[in-house]
């Protein structure tokens, strides 16, 4: 049983990578028992392999090439620099194609790491089922304003569902555009059009839609004010990374008991629960992946002095504003927490501010704030210790894709690019 972090193209790798940068034990404290590796899996795939060479926390195992020729090939794999060496020039047309080519080869690599049908190398002998449960649960990270993330990712979310008979739940992270003027291309140090990265990013969103239970939007307008063309991702993607580590894997690592926790019924949440928040329908009729944005807010929980002396110092924490601070950082521009749906969040904090006791966190007040904020009545609050003197909020809240402004933009900026072109090659 294995939780995937799939990285496609550039930047959903670099998100990953961010993700396993969690498994330094001196990040999670005083937990001895485990931590993000032992319950998930990253898996990159690129076009590009210096973008796979920046990863610090992929092994070279896990990490695929997409090539035209070549199709997917191992980081392992000798000769690996000579047959990874293309991109798709920000073409996901070109890339959705090429994947197509190559979507039988997905199952062998799938194979390879969960078991199954290849195992049998011998025709006479009984082929092993594939485990159907190995894969429960997939996160797959892209950026759709480009080329090869933009153009594989679908193909990479059909493969794992019909290599595990369907079982699987995948939730699609998806990295808007900047849609806001010219963005610096730093591949290429070219321009490439606001217009045409909205134009990749419809056509992603569209075949994602298909294929996912859930979509998660990581919009990058939203740090539009940085110099992004410089590298100010990195930062971005860290805070991405912590919001998305501490609501999958928080809860397994650093569960609390029920009873010491008041005004919620069930202070746990998994993974499941968050895949239901992301996606709309009714048990028997098909269900539609729902748009999530996603949002941390942190508090220390001690002054200066109580990390000096230990019971001195502790701080009162206003569970009302971290709320209120962690919806407002959701990672989508003109979203309004009101016209959130449903929403599920966690609450990190040590144990000594869990539970009744003056320097808590208010996780009734927390549960209150995103109920008035959702119109249908499904809020989830999760509770787990955090092993840092450190309060943390996440709150993933889920909309309806007609209730999103910012994807009337996109679709506006996507049309008007494409009437440019025609125009221009008419
Ligand atoms: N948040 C974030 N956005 C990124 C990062 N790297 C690139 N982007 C943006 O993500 C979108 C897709 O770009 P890439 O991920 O580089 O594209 P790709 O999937 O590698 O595809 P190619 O065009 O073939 O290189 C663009 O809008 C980029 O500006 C990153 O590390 N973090
Ligand atoms: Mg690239």
């Amino acid at each position: 049983m294995t939780y995937l972090f799939i990285g496609a193209g550039q930047a959903g790798g670099a998100i990953v990578d961010a993700i396993f940068e969690y498994t330094d034990d001196s990040m999670l404290g005083l937990f001895e028992s485990t931590d993000i590796s032992t319950l998930g899996r990253p898996l990159v795939f690129n076009s590009t392999m210096r973008d796979l060479q920046n990863l610090s926390n992929v092994p070279a195992e896990d990490q695929y090439g997409v090539a035209q020729q070549h199709g997917l090939v191992q980081g392992t794999e000798p000769g690996f620099e000579e047959m990874v060496t293309g991109g798709f020039g920000r073409n996901p047309v070109d890339a959705d194609e090429v994947m197509a080519d190559h979507a039988d080869e997905l199952q062998t690599v799938l194979e390879s790491k969960f078991g199954g049908r290849a195992a049998a190398a011998d025709e006479e002998e009984e082929v092993p089922a594939t485990d159907t449960d190995a894969i429960q649960f997939a996160f797959l990270f892209v950026g759709l304003g480009g080329g090869t993330g933009c153009g594989i990712s679908p193909h990479i979310a059909r493969g794992i569902k019909e290599f595990t008979d369907d079982r699987t739940k995948v939730v699609a992270v998806t990295v808007l555009p900047n849609t806001r003027g010219g963005v610096e291309d730093h591949e290429t140090d070219g321009e490439v059009s606001a217009g045409r990265q909205a134009w990749n990013a419809r056509y992603g969103l569209d075949r994602l839609e298909d294929e996912v239970d859930g979509i998660v939007l990581v919009d990058n307008q939203r740090i539009s004010y940085l110099d992004s063309a410089g590298g100010e991702f990195g930062e971005y993607n860290e805070y991405v990374a912590a919001a998305f580590h501490d609501i999958v894997v928080g809860p397994m690592l650093s569960n609390v008991n029920a009873s010491e926790v008041d005004g919620v019924d069930t202070p746990d949440i998994d993974v499941r629960d968050i895949v239901t928040s992301l996606s709309f329908g009714v048990a028997g009729e098909e269900s539609r992946p729902g748009y999530g944005a996603i949002g941390r807010s942190v508090t220390m929980t001690r002054s200066l002095s109580g990390y000096l002396l230990p019971f001195v110092g502790r701080r009162d924490i206003d569970s009302a504003a971290l709320a209120r601070l962690s919806a407002s950082k959701q990672s989508l521009v003109k979203a309004d927490p009101n016209d959130a749906q449903k929403a599920i969040a966690l609450v990190r904090a040590p144990s000594a501010n869990i539970g009744p006791g003056s320097h808590s966190v208010e996780t009734g007040t927390i549960k209150e704030y995103l109920e008035r904020s959702c119109r249908l009545n499904e809020v989830n609050l999760g509770v787990a210790l955090s092993g840092r003197s450190l309060a943390s909020v996440v709150t993933l809240l889920t909309y309806r894709r007609e209730d999103l402004d910012r994807l009337d933009e996109i679709e506006a900026a996507a049309d008007a690019y494409e009437q440019e072109t025609e125009e221009l090659f008419a």
